[in-house]
């Protein structure tokens, strides 16, 4: 069986625990490299953020581009979003089965006011903003999205986190009933994220709602999605219920699945190649209606925002905080 068939196995299937075992270590012997030392991993400890401030005009000069935007047919139909299928064009094609109202977010862990709140609490009081982001995904494609939203940071500032909240942990809904994905284990659901607080605090980090000034459709993260434009795509998790501020580095999705291939920071870094491929270029999905992707041009480091972000990761070994 090829490892892409054993990831398909429907979950149901999958009966015993040891067909399971079975499954965790081929998923492991694919992430054995070399051993490199990439400890980008949950269970050792990075260095302390360095204490640095950036102005809010230093900030605002990364929340537009005037780049040519994405199609909106093409940032609506060329998606990753497993709960809707492995395959691009499977979440946009997938029946309208998730229900984003209600929906409500549970906000818990280091802080004074936990709480679980609907989203439109959640969202009360804050401005709606337009930002046009590039999202460039790990594969090696990129687009160019007007999003609307607000600031993660004065989400999260509401739930008044201590001292220990060290790290933000997200997790997406896993609903069989709603996400007809989740019957095959291509991921250990539900999906999950996470962001260092200074990251999450970062006036860049931003929750969406909607594209192209209407709702977010289903396949690109309806109700609530993050945005965080200087890391792959995938740390822009999609369709969020949970947000928690922990003291560890959470565990997130795509790490827990091939630890050598992501690391928790996941910058975009053209210098670090993922294990399998190249990350030095990328091809922008540019607009076109002949022709999806554009030439190749330069990955650039953190995505283009490094003006913004770079000093958060002043001294750290992004080879080794991959
Ligand atoms: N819950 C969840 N969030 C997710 C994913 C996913 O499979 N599930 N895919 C990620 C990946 S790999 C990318 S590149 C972006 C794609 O966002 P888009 O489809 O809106 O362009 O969503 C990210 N968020
Ligand atoms: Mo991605």
């Amino acid at each position: 069986m090829s490892i892409r068939d054993a990831l398909r196995i429907p979950a149901r299937e999958i009966t015993d625990e040891a067909v399971y075992r079975d499954r965790r270590r081929l998923l492991q012997a694919l992430a054995l490299g070399p051993a490199l030392g990439l400890s980008g991993c949950a269970d050792a400890d990075p260095p302390p953020p360095p204490k640095v401030t950036i102005t809010p005009e230093q900030a605002r000069r990364g929340f537009r581009t005037d780049e040519t935007l994405t199609r909106y047919e093409d940032v609506t139909s060329y998606n990753n979003f497993y709960e809707f299928g492995t395959g691009k064009t499977d979440p946009s094609r997938a029946p309208k089965t998730l229900r984003t109202r209600p929906w409500s977010v549970q906000v818990g862990g280091e802080c004074a006011k936990p709480g679980t709140l609907d989203l439109d609490d959640l969202l009360k009081g804050l401005t709606p903003e337009e930002r046009v982001y590039r999202l460039r995904c790990v594969e090696g494609w990129s687009m160019v999205i007007p999003w609307t939203g607000v600031p993660l940071a004065d989400v999260l500032k509401r739930f008044e986190p201590n001292a220990k909240a060290k790290y933000v942990a997200f997790t997406t809904l896993a609903d069989p009933q709603q996400m007809p994905g989740i019957a095959y284990r291509s991921i250990e659901w539900p999906y999950k994220e996470g962001l260092r607080i200074d990251e999450a605090m970062h006036p860049l980090a931003f929750l969406a709602t909607g594209l192209y000034g209407k709702p977010l459709p289903q396949q690109n993260g309806a109700p609530l999605r993050l945005v965080v434009p200087w890391k792959y795509g995938f740390k822009s998790i999609k369709s969020i219920v949970e947000i928690r501020f922990v003291e560890r580095m959470p565990e997130t999705a795509w790490h827990e699945l091939q630890p050598h291939e992501y690391g928790f920071f996941s910058n975009v870094n053209p210098a670090v190649d993922h294990p399998r491929w190249s990350q030095k270029t990328e091809r922008r999905i540019s607009g076109t209606a002949s022709k999806l992707f554009a030439e190749r041009i330069p990955t650039l480091p953190f995505n283009g925002y490094a003006a913004q972000v770079a000093s958060l990761y002043a001294g750290m070994d992004l080879k080794k905080w991959f």
